[in-house]
Parts: C-alpha cells; structure tokens; sequence
C-alpha cells in the first residue's frame, strides 16, 4: 500500500532507508497481520483471570470468564477509550488553568494576559461580576472556577453548561448523562467498566457520552484560556510542509500539545542574543522554529509559525536530518521518535514530568521559570546543530501556502464585514439559499492504515464541489494546509459556485482582493470547540438545537482516544459523525447498532463509519440533505 499522498513526506521516507532506520509504516508492516480479537474489540484485559477473548464465529468461547458477553467488553473498551481522551484533555486544561491562576496572582510573571476582553468575555459567560475588576482579579476567579470544574460538583460542569444550547442540557440531563467533574468523569468511567461493575453495554455507552461531554468541557477550557493568556487568533499567512525546514538555520520543532511551552519557545526565539549565538555557532539564518501536531496549530495560529508535518508523519521531520532539536511536551509524540535521533545530532528534548522518553535530554518545564527554561532549550539546540552533519541533511524541497487563524471571533469579525448588526445573518441566509449547502468539520489524525491525506483528499474535492463549508482542525488541518487547500486558489479551483461567491464576497470585503481560503483553519484538536461555538451561535439565534442543523463532522483518518472521545461528543452535540476507519465495536451488535443508529433517536447524532472515501462523503451529503430538508430547505 502507498504510504503517503504527500511527496515531501514520500521523498523523506527515502532517507530512513538510507539512514537505516524504521519508522510507523514500517512497524505496521512489522505487526501485520494483526489481531482479529483486538480489531472488534473482542479481547478484555481488565482483569488477570484473562486475558479472554470471544469468538466471533458460532463455535468458541461467547464470554468471559467472569461471564462478560461480547457486548459488554466492546462497549467497556470504547468507554475506557472515551476516559483515556478525556484524561488527556483534561490534564491539558488543568494545567493551562493552573498557570491562569499563578498568571493572576503575580506567580507566573511569563504569562500576562494577553487578550483581555476574552477574559471579560469568558468570565461573564460563566456569570463571573467584571464590572470595575482588574482583569487580574477576574482571571483569579475564572481559574478558580476553572479548577472547580475537576472534582465532583453538585452542578454540571460550567464549561459544559455555558457553552452549548439549553436544549441540548435539557437532554443531557433526561437522559443523566451530565458530568459534574472532568476528573471525577474519568475516574468514574474507570470504576464502572473495571471487573464486575456496569455490565449493561448500553449503560456503558451512556457512560461514554458521559465521559465525553466532560472531554468538550476540557477542550473548551483549554481553548479559551490559551486565548486569554497568548489571545485570540485571527487570520495569518503561514506555510506548511516539510519544506518550511531550513539548511542554513537552526531548527527547532514544537511538537505536542499545550501552547504554554510552545508558545516560550518561540517567544525566546526571538530575543537578539539567542539569535547572535546561533549565528555564531554557523547558522547563518538564525533560529527558524516549526511546529509539528496539535502545538504546531497552535503556534500557526498565533504567530504564523510554519507547520513542517503533523501526526503519521512526525518521524520525517527527523529524517530531513536538518532538526537540531524537536522539543515535546504531551500526547502524540511516538516513543520511535528516540530511535531515528540517535543516529543523527538531534536532540529529542521532553519537558514534562509525565512524559518523558529513554533517549532524549530532559529539561523540565516551569511555569515560574518558563522563559528562562525555554532559552535553556534554544542554547541545547545552537549546540547540538555544532554536530549537524550535512551529509545526512536532505529537506525536500516542498511546502504550500496555508492560511490559519479562523477563531469563532475571527469568523464572526468575517461576516460582520457583511453585516456589522447581526453578523449570522449572512451565514444563515446562504445556508438558507443553498449557497453553502452544509458545513463539515474535519477533525483528527492521519494513520498507517490509509495512505496519508488519501481520504481527505478526496472527500474535501467532492464536498466543496457541492458547496459545503470546510472547518477543520487538528491534523486535519495538517493534511490540508500541506497540499494547498487552505488557500484562495483553491477556493477558485474546488469550490462549488455558491460556496465560491460566498467565500469571494467575505474576502473582498476583509480587502483580500479574492476568496477566503477552501478550509477554514480553526486550530488545534481543542480547538474543535471553536466550531462547536458557532454551531451553537446559529442555532440559538434561530432559537433551534444543533441536532437540527445542516452540520456534519468527519474524521477520514482518526487514530487517538482523544479522537474517539471528540467524536462521541460531537455525537452528542448532535452532529451526524464520520470515521473512516472501523473503530474496535464490530464484535458487538448491540454496540455498534447503538452507535450508528439507536443513539440518532436520542440525541440526534450519530456516526458513520464508512473507509471509501467516496461513499463517505455521498453519506455525509445525505446527512445533510436529511436536515436541509427537515428544515423546509431545498435538498
Ligand atoms: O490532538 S489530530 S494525531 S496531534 S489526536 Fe494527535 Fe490526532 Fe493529530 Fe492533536 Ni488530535
């Protein structure tokens, strides 16, 4: 199978040959053929009587020992899936909330705040006075309740039930599915699927959905605290792709996912004397950083830090042989990342005291000291690019436009150019009118088992062609941004014509002389909370729910249990949900049926798990067309 669409990413897989290194694809080839059990979500390792496995056919084992049925342990699996997601995001926004807290009280002097009418913004929603405050005094209180939002409460949690449609709380509650605490969420999915507690698959998945809104309420949090201290995006010029790597610099990666390291790092990277030393060290450009994953997107958004590679593809970053060092926090960084520096001069620098890696140098992160942490690790850098070899520097000589920064409020400053008074009107009126026949967001990974971009590729080109909005996100994002689809051209090039008149008449009047970029980028996978909130604009506006609505997600190549956990909660949110490669619920009937269809009935939502690309995006516009009608539109 081919590995990659993308030829940067191809021509520097040819240098792990040469460098004699593996890397994803080859450990995947290594694995193949893999285990059947695993692949519905058959085997339970919950307890040590087992491991025990069912079979799927008519004869062999139909439970567990403890008497657990194939339903029971697929829907227990993706529960466990929905916590570890939920634990990842959560650990994100605790520790942003934290350093809120120290930003408040004077603690943390590296982390002003940045953009204080977020701040006001976000503390009145949550019903915090403003009137007559210091903003330090307000952010003291909005990191407060930020922190309360962890354990259990006796209410629902505030980033859950600010931020989505009273409708949609009314329903969680019916249902009681609303989480009081992200931490308690997660240890209560933990207690109720270990050995002989929640044995009702469908219990279990309510449980789920559960665990999954106290993940939005993370992700959200995170967003909107990453706005207040670094603010909030608007739209830039970056690039994108492997190409963005320079010979005559020192380069380092941000790869990760919390912008409290990153955004350091680059502010470091500024300062004249770190750039004299680097120049005296040979580097005659000075210091270039480039982002990688999530904490790429971050850093794109606000200072139009370039994007080199993002998820599947991190390894080739190092495989350029021209990063002097990547620097990491948490979350997608692949332990086999170690192996590929060892035979070359980059160094592998973790930061976090949970994350750390055999094989790399580690530098702890502070939040008191961040700055002077983040110039320790430019100076590790300058040094270890002494060592740079430039018989092993190959950079494929390949990157594209991209175009980053579309915040909820860069979006809605869009279409206030249309209309300052009621700047949804706009949006509204072309969905109304067809011109925007729906939007998609695209969210989520790449992975070894499609050929990277593949299914993006070819489901943006059929979408847009029939004038759906494309928002995306995350490695999304990555994928798009590399092959030029977040740029005017290709708005003149894919996009339908309603939607193009559309994205022309927005970017003329931002005085672009053109169209808004094809895909909006809105950031990181947090950040999918930025589409949430204009879903949840649009449908208060028009006094709706967001089951109602002509909005769809997908996530054509989702690898993490993050992305499991944003996709049960888009679910939830109501949105019609595509994954384009078949989660672990086969083994179970029930499961996968309630998935699919049964959970439509009760919250609207539901996924679509469907691997052809073309089928995928024919099933997506019929979603579409299913609510375009119910609304009275033409379909
Ligand atoms: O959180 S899209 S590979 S980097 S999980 Fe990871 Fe997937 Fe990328 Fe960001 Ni999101």
């Amino acid at each position: 199978m081919e590995r990659s669409m993308d030829i940067a990413t191809t021509e520097a897989l040819k240098n792990a040959i040469a460098l004699g290194v593996k890397t994803a694809w080859d450990r995947y080839e290594e694995q193949l053929p893999q285990c059947g059990f695993g692949e519905t979500g058959l085997c339970c390792r919950n307890c040590m009587q087992g491991p025990c496995r069912i079979s799927p056919f008519d004869e062999g084992p139909k439970a567990g020992v403890c008497g657990a049925t194939a339903d029971v342990m697929v829907a227990r699996g993706i529960l466990r899936a929905v916590a570890a997601g939920t634990a990842s995001h959560g650990g994100h926004a605790k520790h942003m909330a934290h350093t809120l807290l120290k930003s408040a009280t004077g603690e943390a002097s590296d982390y002003p705040i940045k953009d204080e009418s977020k701040l006001r913004a976000v503390a009145e929603r949550i019903g915090i006075q403003t009137e007559g405050r210091s903003k330090e005094e307000i952010a003291l209180e909005v990191a407060k309740k930020a922190l309360e939002d962890f354990s259990e409460k006796d209410s629902p949690l505030t980033w859950a039930a600010t931020t989505v449609t009273k409708a949609r709380v009314e329903k969680f509650l019916k249902l009681g599915v609303v989480p009081t605490g992200i931490d308690s969420s997660v240890s209560e999915a933990m207690h109720r699927s270990t050995y002989g507690v929640d044995s009702d698959p469908v219990n279990l998945l309510l449980g789920a959905i559960k665990c999954a809104l106290a993940d939005y309420a993370a992700c959200h949090m995170a967003t909107d605290i990453a706005d207040i201290l670094f603010g909030t995006p608007s739209p830039v010029k970056s690039m994108a792709n492997l190409g963005v790597i320079k010979k005559d610099t020192i380069n380092i990666a941000l790869h990760g996912h919390n912008p409290l390291l990153s955004e350091m790092v680059v502010q470091a990277a500024g300062e004249p004397e770190l750039i004299n030393m680097a120049k005296e060290a040979g580097a005659l450009d000075g210091i270039n950083v480039v982002g990688i994953c999530c904490t790429g997107n971050e850093v794109m958004m606000r200072h139009k830090i370039p994007l080199a590679t993002s998820s599947v593809s991190q390894e080739t970053a190092l495989l350029t042989g021209a990063i002097d060092a990547m620097v990491v926090d948490y979350q997608c960084v692949m332990p086999g990342l170690s192996g590929i520096s060892e035979c070359l001069h980059t160094k592998i620098i973790t930061t976090m005291p949970i994350s750390k890696i055999p094989g790399a140098v580690h530098i702890e992160f502070k939040e008191k000291e961040a700055l002077k942490v983040a110039r320790e690790i430019i100076r590790t850098a300058i040094e270890a690019f002494k060592n740079r070899d430039p018989n092993k520097v190959n950079i494929p000589d390949a990157s594209s436009v991209a175009f980053a920064g579309f915040s909820t409020e860069a979006v809605v400053q869009a279409l206030s150019l249309l209309n300052k008074e009621d700047p949804l009107k706009p949006l509204i009126d072309q969905i109304v009118e067809g011109n925007i026949y729906g939007v998609c967001l695209f969210a989520g990974c790449n992975t070894v088992k499609v050929p990277q971009d593949a299914n993006y590729l070819r489901m943006i080109q059929i979408l847009a062609k029939q004038n759906v909005l494309i928002l995306a996100t995350g490695c999304a994002s990555g994928a798009f941004a590399r092959h030029g689809f977040m740029t005017p051209e290709a708005t003149k090039e894919y996009a339908g014509d309603g939607l193009k008149a559309v994205l022309t008449a927005i970017g003329e009047a931002a005085g672009l002389g053109g169209p808004l970029p094809l895909v909006l980028h809105m950031g990181s996978c947090v950040d999918n909370t930025r589409a949430a909130d204009v879903a949840v604009a649009v449908a208060n506006k028009l006094g709706t729910d967001l089951d109602s609505l002509p909005v769809v997600a997908s996530a054509p190549e989702p690898v993490t249990e993050k992305a499991i956990a944003i996709g049960t909660w888009a679910v939830a949110a109501g949105l019609p949900t595509h994954v384009g490669v078949v989660p672990p619920v086969l083994g179970s009937r029930v499961v996968t049926e309630v998935l699919t269809s049964g959970v439509k009935d009760l919250l609207g939502g539901y996924f679509i798990v469907e691997t052809d690309p073309e089928k995928a995006s024919e099933k997506l516009l019929n979603a579409l067309s299913e609510r375009r009608r119910a609304l009275g539109l033409s379909a």
